[in-house]
This record gives structure tokens, C-alpha cells and sequence, in this order.
């Protein structure tokens, strides 16, 4: 088993991966930029380490320096936490290389999903319904001509090597295809160095569910069922919930099983999340995320499961400990991302709590927030025996947060959850637009 972890990370996760070290017995060591000194992870470590300055480049994104720290640490494994470099195959690759255990998939299957291409094949032969479209990358404007009239449009042309949105575009006539797909190309190889792309059919207004899974890297797999993340502005989720409102028991059970398939054949090894796009009728495979996610506290609420020791038990080589029939799916949990839209001091710092509600965050009093860093500060995250239940807990903990000093998004969030449309559970990706509209 694994005794001493580096956190490869900062803010809340680097704190809620310190939270399952201190369960399972295992030291934590933590890392910081020269601007987190005062961060919360870095108290509540075992030891801490500075890996440079406060531009991340230098310091949470600098391989060498995070090794060396690990090294020097006495460490016998890396977490990588979420964003960052954790879904980087050369960090896993270089991680395992120094001897250390990556607590994460393979470096192999990183960069082998990495590929949406390679990834949205392998969907396909495991079963697994995808959104029709170029068979493969396109390589001329004439190929995906041919594509874009056979499926109809509008279509949206992706990069092979993006994923969460970079390097899209919406094509909605013949005449735009040409230009769109030279403006992708060239966003794609600015920002991937490589510029190749594919086609589908563009959806309009779907919803996007992801099944939560977890492999033991010997091929065995099981699902913690799935969590819709529809509500969004611009590829930024702002609540996620599970399970899906637009969900009946049928479809769900159907898109979880052939996930558990796809990583069964993929013998993935940890934690990770297969993105399907849903149209009320039928989901369509899209991407695989070979990593944790932010949203995953939403999956932990309705199985019980903690994923973060799953993960950490399934990278040290352990079995996953339970199967399928062990995970039973209850109630419903909703998560409100809380921002901050400016850097400040944490003048004033109350979250709520009571009954079935979570806040994973790494404010506390006096905290001076950075202007370097994401934007999000905490996730509260409640559970109830149904959705009715959780919301009405949810406005009643947005209520109790009482966070002071920095400008945050904690009435926006009452907005969006008070809202008609998210209590009727029948939206999809376009609706936050929406909502916000409505003054
Ligand atoms: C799509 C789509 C509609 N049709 N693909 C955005 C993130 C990336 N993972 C893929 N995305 C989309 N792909 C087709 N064929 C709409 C989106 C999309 C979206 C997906 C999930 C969550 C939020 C989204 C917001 C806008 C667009």
C-alpha cells in the first residue's frame, strides 16, 4: 500500500484528496506556487513543498519540479487532482518512470483516449452509440463536404486532440464549412499542436450526461450511475446533479452498462467518466475523461463510494473491493459551484451545514483568494431522498453561506436553482442562457 502521496494539486481538491489520505492512513504531502503559502492544503498536509513561482506554468504545471518535490518528499505516489496535469500522459509517464505510482489510469490509456478520434472508434466497436458523423478524422474540406451532406446540417467540427470544448466549431450552411474548418484547424494546432479535426451532426440544446466509473486496471469495472451537467454558460458547469432528471430507469441502466463495457475493454485503471450527449430519446457517446472530476462529489452522495480512495486503492494494484450489485443508487444530489469573480480577502467566512450537506472548499477566515488561480472557491453539494427534497435543502443552504470580502456567485446560484426550468428537470445545455436572461 502506499504511505506517502504528493498532491499535485492546489485549492479544494488538493484539500478533499488530503481528506481520503488521512482515512486510508496515508501521509499527505502537499505542493504550492509562491502565491499559496497561506493556502489551506498547505496547513492541513503532512508536509509541504514550493514548486515555483505563482504562474502555474512555473509551479503546478512544472513536471520536473513536481518529480523532484515527490523525490525529495520521501513520496511514493502522485495524485494529480483535476485540471492541471492530470489527464497529461507525459506527467503519468514521467511520474512512473521516477518510480513513483500515478494515481490515475495508465500512461497509455491517457494518451490513447486523448484522441477523440481513437476514443469515439473504440466506443463504437464496444456498442456504444455515437453521434453520426466523419468516419475518422477528415482530412480535406471535399471529405467532410461529403460527411456534413450526408448526416444534414447544421454540424460541428472538433478537434481530435481537444475535448471540453476548445477548438469547435458550429457549421451551419454549406458555404461556412471551408472557413470553419480553417479557423478550427489553426485554433487546434495553436493550442494541441495538432490540427486534426472530425465532423458530426450538431445537436441542438442536448443534454450532457456522464456516467462516473471506476476500473481495477484488470479489466473489471463498475458504474456509480450518472450526472447531468446541462446546466453550463460557455463550457463552464455551473451545477451538476445526479441522477439525470431527463433520465428513465431503462435508458440510464442501458448507457451505464455499455460504459462499464468500454472501460471492461479498455481494462481502465481507476477513476474516470464517459461524456454522452442526450436528446430526450437517444445518448450518443462523445468523449472519455481519464481522470476525476470536479463534479464527482454528486456520484459519492447517491453510491456511499468514496472515489478518491477508489482511485488511490486501484492505482496501488488493490481490487476495487465491491462489485456492481454492491452499489446501490439513492436519492438525489445537486452540487452549486460558488466562484469568485474577483481576487479579495475572506473577511467573513459562515458555510452551512446541517443534513445531508457537503462544502468542499479551502476558504477560511482571513483567507486572501489569488488572482492567479480558477475562479471556483468552494462546491456545496447536498443529498436528499428525492430531487424535490434536494433542492428545497439546496436553497436552504445557499441561504445559510454567508462569505464575505470576495464577490461571489452564491445569489446566482439561488436564481438558477429557485428557477421554473431547473425544477422542472426538462432542459438541456442551452438553458443557463436562459435563466440568466430573465431578470
Ligand atoms: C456537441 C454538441 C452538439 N452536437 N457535439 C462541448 C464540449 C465538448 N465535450 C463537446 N461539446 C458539444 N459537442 C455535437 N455533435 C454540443 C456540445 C456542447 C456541450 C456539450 C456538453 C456540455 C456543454 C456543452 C455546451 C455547448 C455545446
Amino acid at each position: 500500500m502506499i504511505k506517502r502521496l504528493l498532491i499535485a494539486n492546489r485549492g479544494e481538491i488538493a484539500v478533499r484528496v488530503i481528506r481520503s489520505c488521512r482515512e486510508l492512513g496515508i501521509e499527505a504531502v502537499a505542493v504550492f506556487s509562491e502565491a499559496d503559502r497561506d493556502s489551506l492544503h498547505v496547513r492541513m498536509a503532512d508536509k509541504a513543498i514550493c514548486v515555483g513561482p505563482a504562474d502555474s506554468r512555473r509551479s503546478y504545471l512544472n513536471v520536473q519540479n513536481l518529480i523532484a518535490a515527490a523525490v525529495a518528499g520521501g513520496c511514493d505516489a502522485v495524485h494529480p487532482g483535476v485540471g492541471f496535469l492530470s489527464e497529461n500522459a507525459a506527467f503519468a509517464a514521467a511520474v512512473e518512470k521516477a518510480g513513483l505510482t500515478f494515481i490515475g489510469p495508465r500512461p497509455e490509456t491517457i494518451s490513447f483516449l486523448g484522441d477523440k478520434v481513437v476514443a469515439k472508434r473504440t466506443a463504437l466497436e464496444a456498442g456504444l452509440p455515437v453521434i453520426p458523423g466523419s468516419d475518422g478524422s477528415v482530412v480535406d474540406v471535399d471529405a467532410a463536404m461529403k460527411f456534413a451532406r450526408e448526416v444534414g446540417f447544421p454540424v460541428i467540427v472538433k478537434a481530435a486532440s481537444g475535448g471540453g470544448g476548445k477548438g469547435m466549431r458550429i457549421v451551419r450552411e454549406e458555404s461556412q464549412l471551408a472557413s470553419m474548418m480553417k479557423i478550427a484547424g489553426h485554433e487546434a494546432e495553436t493550442a494541441f499542436s495538432d490540427g486534426t479535426l472530425y465532423l458530426e451532426k450538431y445537436l441542438e440544446n442536448p443534454r450532457h450526461v456522464e456516467v462516473q466509473l471506476l476500473g481495477d486496471g484488470k479489466g473489471n469495472a463498475v458504474h456509480l450511475g450518472e450526472r447531468d451537467c446541462s446546466m453550463q454558460k460557455n463550457h463552464q458547469k455551473l451545477v451538476e446533479e445526479s441522477p439525470s432528471p431527463g433520465m428513465n430507469a431503462e435508458m440510464r441502466d442501458a448507457m451505464c452498462s455499455s460504459s462499464v463495457k468500454l472501460f471492461e475493454k479498455l481494462s481502465y485503471r481507476g477513476a474516470g467518466t464517459i461524456e454522452f450527449l442526450f436528446d430526450g430519446k437517444n445518448y450518443y457517446f462523445m468523449e472519455v475523461n481519464a481522470r476525476v472530476q470536479v463534479e464527482h462529489p454528486v456520484s459519492e452522495m447517491v453510491s456511499g463510494v468514496d472515489i478518491i480512495k477508489a482511485q488511490i486503492r486501484g492505482a496501488a494494484g488493490e481490487d476495487l473491493g465491491f462489485t456492481q450489485d454492491d452499489i446501490i443508487l439513492e436519492g438525489s444530489s445537486i452540487e452549486c459551484r460558488i466562484n469568485a469573480s474577483a481576487p479579495g480577502t475572506v473577511s467573513y467566512y459562515l458555510p452551512p451545514g446541517g443534513i445531508s450537506v457537503r462544502v468542499d472548499s479551502f476558504l477560511y477566515p482571513g483567507y486572501k483568494v489569488p488572482p492567479q488561480y480558477d475562479s471556483m472557491v468552494a462546491k456545496l453539494i447536498v443529498h436528499g431522498a428525492t430531487r424535490q427534497e434536494a433542492i428545497a435543502r439546496m436553497l436552504r443552504a445557499l441561504d445559510e453561506f454567508e462569505l464575505e470580502g470576495v464577490p461571489t456567485n452564491i445569489e446566482t446560484q439561488k436564481r438558477i436553482i429557485s428557477s421554473s426550468i431547473f425544477r422542472s428537470g426538462k432542459f438541456g445545455t442551452s438553458a443557463l442562457e436562459t435563466i440568466l436572461k430573465e431578470a
